[in-house]
């Protein structure tokens, strides 16, 4: 039996979930969405989610045919018909159905609401422990004038051909940065490092999502007496860094050991890495 999926404004079967050809979601990358942990049952840090999907549309000029309140609701019910424990839900909402023309007015029935609650592939153990290796890539972040980074659109290729980098250069992850040379974040996550004890933060309007997980990371650290900020990196503050590591929904928080050849601290997750993903862990799954 397959899943249940959420379209539109109800719950059908997997078999029966489909979108048309018509959908600028698929004709054009038109339209945002979220990907939003389930642990234990409970969708992690709904709001902040929903608060996020709301603005990108709000930004895109995608009026969201479901209310918050709607959405969350209809949220819960796609994790409960799908007896979810620990997972991975996907919402999505495009443009909807047009014609072949760009011009968002043709889609005339309004958005199309799609909502995947499923199991989530998580990486190994080994991986958190022993940390991943990245690489600068040449492809930019989004130009703050173009569709900025904070839009969680349904654009990603520009992340795909940093992603497609990494991957030649048999990199873990793709470190980005922006027009200006400062780093961005991740192909799919955003960085941090640790320099003197110090946690530091790229600032969002350098080019990056506002993540969830970076969020929740910032909080916790802060209650934790560490000392958070915000400032511009360049390429080689993450050389340098003692710690560095990365967050995302999927990824929680993993540690970063090696950059562009250059071995960061000694080789291994710091402390303040793995304290980091130690009380982000409890703190998710409490
Ligand atoms: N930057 C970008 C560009 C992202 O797409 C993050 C940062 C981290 O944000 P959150 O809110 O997740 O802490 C993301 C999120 C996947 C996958 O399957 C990727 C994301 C989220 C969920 C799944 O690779 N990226």
């Amino acid at each position: 039996m397959g899943l249940k999926i959420w379209l539109q404004d109800r719950l059908v079967d997997e078999a029966d979930a489909k979108v048309s050809v018509f959908d600028h979601g698929l004709l054009y990358g038109d339209g945002v969405f979220e990907g939003i942990r389930i642990y234990g049952g409970k969708i992690f840090e709904c709001k902040a989610h929903l608060d996020r999907l709301y603005e990108s549309a709000k930004v895109i000029l995608l009026r969201v045919p479901l209310s918050p309140e709607q959405m969350a609701e209809a949220l819960r019910q796609t994790v409960q018909a799908n007896r979810i424990e620990d997972g991975y839900i996907r919402l999505v909402v495009t443009r909807g159905i047009g014609d072949l023309g760009i011009d968002p007015n043709n889609c005339r029935h309004g958005a199309t609401v799609i909502i995947i609650a499923s199991a989530i592939r998580l990486y190994s153990e080994e991986f958190y422990e022993k940390g991943m290796k990245v690489v600068s890539v040449s492809t930019i972040r989004n130009h703050p004038l173009s569709c900025p980074p904070q839009v969680k659109s349904m654009n990603y290729l520009n992340n795909i051909f940093a992603k497609i980098e990494a991957n030649l250069a048999g990199a873990g992850e793709a470190i980005m940065y922006n027009h200006l040379g400062y780093v961005a974040e991740a192909s799919g996550d955003n960085v941090f490092v640790v320099k003197d004890g110090v946690l530091v933060a790229p600032p969002v309007e350098a080019g990056s999502l506002n993540g969830i997980t970076r969020q929740v990371v910032m909080r916790l650290a802060r209650s934790e007496g560490i000392t958070v900020i915000e400032k511009n990196l360049t390429r080689f503050d993450l050389y340098v860094a003692d710690e560095m590591f990365l967050t995302g929904t999927a990824a929680e928080v993993i540690g970063v050991v090696e950059m562009d050849g250059r071995v960061i601290g000694d080789g291994k997750p710091g402390p303040l890495t793995r304290q980091l993903r130690k009380v982000f862990f409890a703190y998710a799954r409490s």
